[in-house]
């Protein structure tokens, strides 16, 4: 029995839907963030920055969702949502995953904690140029997805879109006319990607648990 700690709509959503899909027993403990639980000694036991999602398995607590993903994809599945090792694609597939961890999470964090980031007086100044390279980001992945369809599959849920996905939608889900909103549709490929993300039964569980809405990644509700 895993036991994945999470808020709903965070990166732990992408963890909780693959459990969903390996069909893995699992209990989703809420973290009481507001109460200042990743704060907490305990918490910092199983975090040691104190941040969601942790999910604890026989190995002990893992971290950092992509490794999570990545982890129960290889363990669980090995080359159902992403090469298994040892595989043609799997150099091609980590660097992607890398890519993105390294080049487009942190912006999209830089955008939605501006002011942590860059402290009040810059905050404002911040956001379009974390826009601006988010964008250069995605601009790469859609030129990488295009021509490497296996690793950025239409058509059945992939490791890479469950991970680009979560991004995507904290990006989309952006109110009009605020300077981080990039939306899904701007980039058809990854777009088509998603779409084989939130379409399935897993995916629409995890929706109605958290209510994301039926379109989480590519047209989330703002
Ligand atoms: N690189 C980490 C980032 C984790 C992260 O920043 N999680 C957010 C929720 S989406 C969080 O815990 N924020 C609480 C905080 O920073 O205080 C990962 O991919 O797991």
């Amino acid at each position: 029995m895993f036991v994945l700690h999470h808020t709903p709509d965070t990166a732990a959503t992408p963890v909780r839907i693959l459990l969903e899909e390996l069909a893995l027993p699992y209990t989703a403990r809420r973290v009481d963030r507001e109460g200042g639980e990743l704060a907490s000694p305990g918490y910092r036991v199983l975090h040691p920055l104190g941040k969601i999602p942790v999910l604890e398995t026989p190995e002990g607590p893992l971290v950092e969702t992509a490794a999570i993903l990545l982890w129960l994809a290889d363990t669980h599945a090995p080359g159902r949502f992403a090469p298994a090792p040892g595989t043609g694609d799997r150099g091609a597939f980590l660097k992607w995953l890398f890519f993105a961890t390294s080049n487009l999470h942190p912006p999209v964090m830089e955008i939605y904690y501006s002011d942590r980031v860059a402290g009040p007086a810059a905050s404002e100044a911040l956001v379009p140029l974390a826009a601006a390279r988010a964008k250069t980001v995605l601009d790469a992945l859609e030129t990488g997805a295009k021509a490497a369809p296996a690793l950025f599959p239409a058509d059945r849920p992939s490791l890479l879109g469950l991970y680009i996905g979560t991004l995507m939608r904290w990006l989309g889900q952006l109110p009009d006319g605020h300077p981080g909103l990039i939306r899904a549709a701007d980039y058809p490929v990854l777009h088509a990607t998603l779409a084989a993300c939130e379409t399935t039964a897993a995916a629409a569980r995890v929706a109605a648990a958290e209510d994301l809405g039926p379109t989480l990644f590519t047209r989330p509700a703002r």
